[in-house]
């Protein structure tokens, strides 16, 4: 098996979690990165022990020529770093939200269609473990047809702290998380033909909203509602969880708090506890992301190796963002989006 050899881009909070799963991956190593920020490009070329490290992403690229990059920046550096790399002809991974607007997203997937070169967007909350897990049992078909799902995140974590640019943009919840659980309600309900979004903000020290609750039609006949908030005081933080609800014709599944997964069918009820592994890197609350974090990047190995679109590629993503951008639009006008509209 060749080696493939990786380039990261953004030496931010995040990034820690990609560096650690990158070194847990066979036939991967990270060969260089890079930040703007000499600091924390230091830090993390000490962390990791990678002694090339540049501050400017294309002087990186060309010097390099890496097997692929994985860009960890925030959202409006993204078009610019995507075209760079389809521009040199390199494999590109890279952070949600892919991008601030429709047309960046749009322009992103043409440039490395064009150049043919494999793009996937770091979508990896459809990648936790207990995710797959309600996946699978959705899939064994005993529930029946599905009518109802909820997929829904509340919590009252402090992000802010960690990514203080949370607290600072005009769009919060929708755009950082309800990203992911729009994502999740595709990947179980299939793709979504229009949505209705009612938004709040609850806390008065940031800008955009921490609440929102949305209303989905799936093209298959059968609704969802995805709600998210970051206000939810309860007496157990359930951070991160996000907890699954799935009504079928002849029966049900829930995932509920504490990973706990309980399938009802016609032959009765089974409980199961799909808690994620404690990877050796990864600390609790964050666990259960940083495992999709490893499931995501193994998958990008193997989609890579065999030639094949990623699940989360570019283009898929662009469906996932079109929701973010009708939600948001919907709750300005308080009016049901056509999906296909974006
Ligand atoms: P951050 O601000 O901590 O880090 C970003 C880093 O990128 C900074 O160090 C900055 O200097 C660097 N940077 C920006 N533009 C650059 C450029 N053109 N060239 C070189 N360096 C550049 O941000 P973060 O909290 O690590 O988040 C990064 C992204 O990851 C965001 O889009 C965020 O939404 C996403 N994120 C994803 C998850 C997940 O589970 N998928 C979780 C947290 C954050
Ligand atoms: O997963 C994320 O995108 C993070 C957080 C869980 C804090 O919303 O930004």
């Amino acid at each position: 098996m060749t080696e493939l050899r990786g380039a990261l881009i953004g030496c931010g909070f995040f990034a820690v979690n990609q560096m650690n799963a990158w070194g847990e991956i066979e036939g991967v190593r990270m060969v260089a990165i890079c930040d703007r920020d000499e600091a924390r490009l230091d830090a993390m070329g000490e962390r990791f022990g990678i002694a090339a490290r540049y501050r400017d992403a294309a002087e990186m690229l060309r010097a390099e020529a890496p097997d692929f990059v994985d860009i960890a920046t925030t959202a409006p550096s993204h078009r610019a770093l995507v075209e760079l790399a389809a521009s040199l002809s390199i494999p590109v991974i890279c952070q949600k939200p892919f991008a601030p607007s429709m047309a960046d997203a749009r322009a992103m997937v043409s440039a490395c269609e064009r150049a043919g070169v494999p793009l996937m967007v770091h979508e990896n909350f459809r990648w936790q473990s207990p995710i797959l897990r309600v996946r699978e049992a959705l899939n064994a078909g005993t529930i029946g047809t599905p009518f109802f799902g909820r997929v829904s995140f509340r919590s009252a974590y402090d992000v802010y702290s960690g990514q203080p640019y949370l607290a600072e943009g005009e769009r919060f919840i929708i755009e950082d998380l309800g990203i992911h659980a729009l994502d999740i309600a595709r990947f179980l309900f299939g793709d979504v033909s229009a949505i209705t979004t009612r938004t709040k903000r609850v806390n008065p020290r940031i800008r955009g909203e921490d609440v929102a609750t949305m209303l989905l039609d799936h093209e298959s006949g059968m609704h969802s509602v995805v709600d998210c908030s970051y206000a939810t005081k309860l007496e157990e933080e359930r951070f991160p969880q996000t907890l699954v609800e799935i009504d079928g014709s002849e029966g049900s599944i829930r995932l509920d708090a504490g990973y706990r997964l309980t399938v009802t069918d016609a032959q009765g009820t089974r409980h199961e506890d799909v808690s994620p592994p404690l990877l050796t890197w990864a600390e609790r609350p964050w666990h259960n992301i940083q495992e999709s974090v490893l499931l995501i990047q193994k998958h990008w190995v193997e989609s890579l190796r065999a030639g094949r679109e990623p699940d989360t590629s570019g283009r898929d993503n662009l469906k996932t963002l079109a929701l973010v951008e009708a939600a948001y639009q919907g709750a300005a006008s308080r009016q049901t989006v056509d999906a296909a509209s974006l």
